[in-house]
């Protein structure tokens, strides 16, 4: 982190003060929340595989507590030290699962024996890690709604890409690039498959169909948000993607561009290791972020390209066995184990000064 922070301060003439700690510590969030006394919090600190909380009970209660307590320790400390603050939450599109009617941005009007009201939008996530941003969600309106608080839940769609302008400007600012079965994500997965020659993974009939966006239309988002704040005690969400696709029609493009760049790219349809509909209605507004000028990037053949080739440029550190999937939805505990897992009652917030990097 150092390295990483000296370097943005190298490139942008910009700082940032970097606190250590785990949102699970509600005295290290407090302590941060009262010496910063923020306008905007941009919570992105989850854990974010679905799979990863699927691979047996410890990982479903790591996921759940951390994600759970995380976001109500943050809500806490802003209560106390920043009630007037805005908080920029990431939630995920997989909140609504995939309903056979359109899918509303958070809320949908619903009239009911004659009455009518705006409710939540229903909730049919399909995995634990899904299930805890509803819980995060549920408790952030609730939040605002008793104490005032401000928030924007960002229900954002599937992301690919590599990088954006800001990391490009430097080697060192690169973030990690997810391809494995675990914590990498459809599209990026694909290109990598495509790149190292090993048959493109869709599992099941390949119908599944989600909302997806370029990495570098997170970060406008967030900022499109943190510049339009909602009003006091207002929770509004926005869904956070640019366009929608099928896994299979996506499998399809990286397999046309692998073959016309030249590659041995093949496609494989594996029995699906999760548990979802494989054929299936879906569409889902996202008008929002656009109505705040969000311009997308949309998805082109050269987009495609540009990630098979960064693939091709470290193609020697892939490592071929986490590309298979060998979580499965239904087993009470996937062999996977390689990771481990800091007790739940372990302290692993560490002290809390900024490391080096004076504003
Ligand atoms: N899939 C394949 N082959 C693969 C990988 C995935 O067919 O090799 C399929 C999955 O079965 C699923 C779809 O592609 O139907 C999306 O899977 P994914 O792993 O790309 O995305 P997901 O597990 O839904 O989670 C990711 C992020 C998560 C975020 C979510 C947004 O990891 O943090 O919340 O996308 S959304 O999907 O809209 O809920």
């Amino acid at each position: 982190m150092d390295v990483r922070l000296a370097a943005w301060r190298e490139v942008s003439g910009k700082t940032i003060d970097f606190y250590p700690g785990s949102l699970t510590d509600g005295a290290v969030v407090d302590a941060v929340v009262q010496a910063v006394k923020p306008d905007a919090i941009v919570h992105f600190a989850e854990q974010r595989s679905a799979p990863y909380s699927m691979i047996d009970r410890q990982h479903a209660v790591y996921t759940q507590t951390n994600n759970v307590v995380g976001t109500l320790n943050l809500l806490y400390a802003m209560k106390a030290h920043a009630p007037h603050g805005h908080l920029i939450k990431l939630g995920t599109m997989g909140e609504y699962g995939t309903p056979n009617i359109d899918i509303e941005e958070g809320f949908i009007t619903i009239t009911h024996n004659g009455r009518t009201d705006t409710l939540p939008y229903p909730k049919q996530a399909g995995s634990f890690y899904h299930l805890s941003k509803v819980h995060d969600s549920h408790n952030i309106m609730f939040a605002c709604r008793i104490w005032g608080i401000s928030s924007t839940d960002l229900n954002q769609g599937v992301v690919y890409g590599s990088g954006t302008d800001e990391s490009e400007l430097d080697d060192r600012l690169a973030t990690r690039f997810d391809y494995d079965d675990v914590f990498g994500t459809a599209l990026n997965r694909f290109c990598v498959e495509a790149a190292v020659g090993h048959p493109i993974t869709v599992y099941g009939e390949g119908g599944q169909t989600r909302g997806f966006l370029n990495i570098r239309d997170t970060v406008r988002c967030v900022e499109l948000a943190a510049n339009t704040p909602p009003a006091p005690g207002e929770y509004r969400v926005f869904n956070q993607f640019t366009e929608q696709f099928s896994v299979g029609d996506l499998a399809a493009m990286v397999l046309e561009e692998g073959q016309r760049l030249g590659l041995s790219t093949s496609l494989q349809r594996l029995a699906n290791p999760r548990v979802e509909k494989e054929t299936h209605y879906y569409n889902a507004k996202h008008s929002a972020l656009l109505q705040l000028g969000l311009q997308p990037h949309l998805l082109s053949r050269a987009v495609i390209t540009r990630l098979i080739e960064t693939t091709l440029r470290f193609r020697g550190r892939v490592n071929l066995d986490l590309l298979a999937p060998r979580i499965n939805w239904r087993a009470v505990r996937s062999p996977v184990q390689i990771w481990r897992q800091p007790g739940l009652d372990e302290a692993v917030g560490a002290p809390l000064e900024p490391a080096g990097v004076t504003r």
